[in-house]
C-alpha cells in the first residue's frame, strides 16, 4: 500500500503561511501597525534584528506563490489576513478597501489554480492601535473588537472562502507573548497568560456566534479555532510521572479544548492556577461550548514529562511547557531522538499519540492538522535544495498519521508548514521551514526536494518516490 492511498478520498491536502511572516509591505496598501512591527523594532527581540518589512515579498508575489503551491500538487491553502491591513486601527471605523482588495487577490488566485482557500483570522497580528489604547488582548473592548473585525471578513470573503479559523494558537499568544515575553507584545507576567487566553477563548466564540447567526446558512462554510501542542510522554511508568503528562496536556490544548468540547477549565488547572484563572460565567459558556466545527491541531514535537523535583522554578526556554511552576512537573527529551534547527525533537509516534488523546478527551471530532513541519538549513546548490532530512520528516510523520486515521481517529486533512521559508518570528530569517527555499535578498523561490516529494506523493507518483511504507525509504529519485 503507498502512502497516499493510506488517506481517505477526500483527504484535505495543503500547506499554510501567516499574514506577517511573508507579506512584507507593512506600510504599503493602507496597512495599518501591528504589535509585531513595533516588537521587531526593539533592538534585542529578534535575532539579528530581523523584522518582517520586506519578508518573503508575498504582497507583490501572490500570483507566482500560488502558481507554485498549484505545481506541488495540494488543494488547499491555508493563510492568514491581517487584521490591519482590513481594518488600520483595528476598528471598523474605517475599512480600508486596498487590504480587502489584496486578500480578493489572494483568494481568487487559489480558486483560479482549484485551490480551497483556508483564511485565519488572527495570527498573532494584532492591530498597535488597540494594544495602546485599549490594552489589546488584556481589555474589556477586545472580544467586541475581534467580532466585529471578523463580520468585516465573513461578508467581504464568505462568498469564495468555506474553512475559517478564528484564532492561530492561543496558547501561544498567552504563554509567548504575556508570559514569558518572548513574542509581541513581550509581557513577562505568571497573571496575564490566563485574563489573554480567557479573552482569546471568548472572542473566538463570539466570532463563531456572529458567523453562525449571520452567515453559515448562507455561504455553507465551517469554522473553527486552531490550537497546538506537543506530545507528552510520560518519562517513566511511575503513576506520578503519568499523572505529570497527563496534566501537561491538560495546561497546554486542555486549556483551550475542554471549554469548547466540554464546558470548563480543566481540574487540574483550576486547583493549580486558583484565581488567577478567570471563571467561566454562564453566559460565556453557552458561547464557547460547542463553538467548533472541527479541532483544528498545530502540532511539532514531543517531550518527557516527570512530576516535579520541587527545585526549578521556572524554565524559560521557548518552546518548553509555558508557566511550568503551575504545573508542578519537568520536561526533558530522550538524548537519542534527533532534533530539528529549533532543538524540537523528531518523535513522529508523538503524533499518532497526540492525535488518539484528543479523540478519547473530545469524543472523537472531526480533526485537521493545521500545521506540522520542521526547519532544517539546507544549502541551494545549483538550483537544488537536497532536503533529505525534511522529506524523512514529512514521510514519517504522515506514516502515523495513518495509523491514527486506522485507529479510528477522523482525521481530514493535513496543512504542511510552511510553503516557503519565511519570517520565523523572534528566530528572524535563521529558521527555515519552507518546502521552497527563498532567497532573502533577491526574493527568488525554490522548490525544495521536498516540494517535489509532495507534487509525487500528491499526484499518486509514489513509485517515483522509491516510497513503500512497509520500508521507509524515503529518497527521491531523480
Ligand atoms: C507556530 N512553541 O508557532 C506558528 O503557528 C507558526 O507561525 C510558526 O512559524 C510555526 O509554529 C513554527 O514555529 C509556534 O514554543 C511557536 O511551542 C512556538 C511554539 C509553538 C508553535
Amino acid at each position: 500500500m503507498t502512502l497516499f492511498s493510506r488517506f481517505p478520498k477526500d483527504f484535505v491536502w495543503g500547506t499554510a503561511t501567516s499574514s506577517y511572516q511573508i507579506e512584507g509591505a507593512v506600510e504599503e496598501g493602507g496597512r495599518g501597525p501591528s504589535i509585531w512591527d513595533t516588537f521587531c523594532a526593539v533592538p534585542g527581540n529578534i535575532s539579528n534584528g530581523d523584522t518582517g518589512e520586506v519578508a518573503c515579498d508575498h504582497y507583490h508575489h501572490v500570483e507566482e506563490d500560488i502558481r507554485l503551491m498549484a505545481e506541488m500538487g495540494v488543494k488547499a491553502y491555508r493563510f492568514s489576513i491581517a487584521w490591519s491591513r482590513i481594518l488600520p486601527d483595528g476598528t471598523c471605523d474605517s475599512i480600508n478597501q486596498d487590504g480587502v482588495a489584496f486578500y480578493n487577490k489572494v483568494i481568487d488566485s487559489c480558486l483560479k489554480h482549484g485551490i480551497q482557500p483556508w483564511a485565519t483570522l488572527y495570527h498573532w497580528d494584532l492591530p498597535q492601535h488597540l494594544h495602546e489604547t485599549e490594552d489589546g488582548w488584556l481589555g474589556d473592548s477586545i472580544v467586541d473588537r475581534f467580532a466585529d473585525y471578523a463580520a468585516v471578513c465573513f461578508s467581504s470573503f464568505g462568498d469564495r472562502v468555506k474553512n475559517w479559523i478564528t484564532i492561530n494558537e492561543a496558547w501561544v499568544v498567552s504563554i509567548l507573548g504575556y508570559g514569558q515575553g518572548v513574542f509581541a507584545p513581550g509581557h513577562t507576567s505568571n497573571v496575564e497568560p490566563y485574563t489573554v487566553g480567557h479573552n482569546l477563548l471568548v472572542a473566538h466564540a463570539k466570532a463563531v456566534d456572529i458567523y453562525r447567526k449571520r452567515f453559515q446558512q448562507q455561504q455553507k462554510g465551517q469554522i473553527g479555532i486552531t490550537n497546538n501542542c506537543d506530545w507528552r510522554e510520560p518519562l517513566s511508568d511511575r503513576l506520578e510521572d503519568r499523572a505529570a503528562a497527563q496534566r501537561s496536556l491538560e495546561f497546554f490544548v486542555g486549556w483551550f479544548a475542554d471549554p469548547i468540547y466540554l464546558g470548563d477549565y480543566p481540574e487540574s488547572m483550576k486547583q493549580r492556577v486558583g484565581d488567577r484563572l478567570p471563571k467561566i460565567t454562564d453566559q460565556q459558556r453557552a458561547l464557547i461550548k460547542g463553538s467548533s466545527d472541527f479541532f483544528g491541531l498545530n502540532h511539532y514535537t514531543t517531550m518527557l514529562a516527570s512530576e516535579s523535583n520541587g527545585d526549578i522554578a521556572e524554565q524559560a526556554v521557548y518552546g518548553n511547557g509555558g508557566l511550568s511552576e503551575d504545573q508542578g512537573l519537568d520536561l526533558s527529551i530522550d538524548q537519542d531522538w534527533s532534533l530539528t534547527d529549533m532543538q524540537w525533537a523528531v518523535v513522529p509516534w508523538g503524533c499518532r499519540k497526540l492525535l488518539e488523546w484528543i479523540s478519547q478527551r473530545y469524543d472523537n471530532p472531526d480533526i485537521y492538522i493545521t500545521e506540522n513541519g520542521c526547519a532544517y538549513d539546507t544549502e541551494l546548490i545549483d538550483g537544488d535544495v537536497n532536503d533529505q532530512n525534511r522529506i524523512e520528516f514529512y514521510a514519517s510523520y504522515l506514516d502515523e498519521c495513518a495509523n491514527a486515521i486506522d485507529n479510528g481517529v477522523n482525521l481530514k486533512g493535513y496543512f504542511a508548514w510552511s510553503f516557503m521559508d519565511n519570517f520565523e518570528w523572534a528566530s528572524g530569517y535563521e529558521k527555515r521551514f519552507g518546502l521552497h527555499h527563498v532567497d532573502f535578498e533577491t526574493g527568488v523561490r525554490t522548490p525544495k526536494d521536498s516540494a517535489k516529494w509532495f507534487r509525487a506523493l500528491l499526484t499518486n507518483q509514489e513509485q517515483r518516490l522509491g516510497l513503500k511504507t512497509e520500508d521507509t525509504s524515503v529518497h527521491l529519485s531523480k
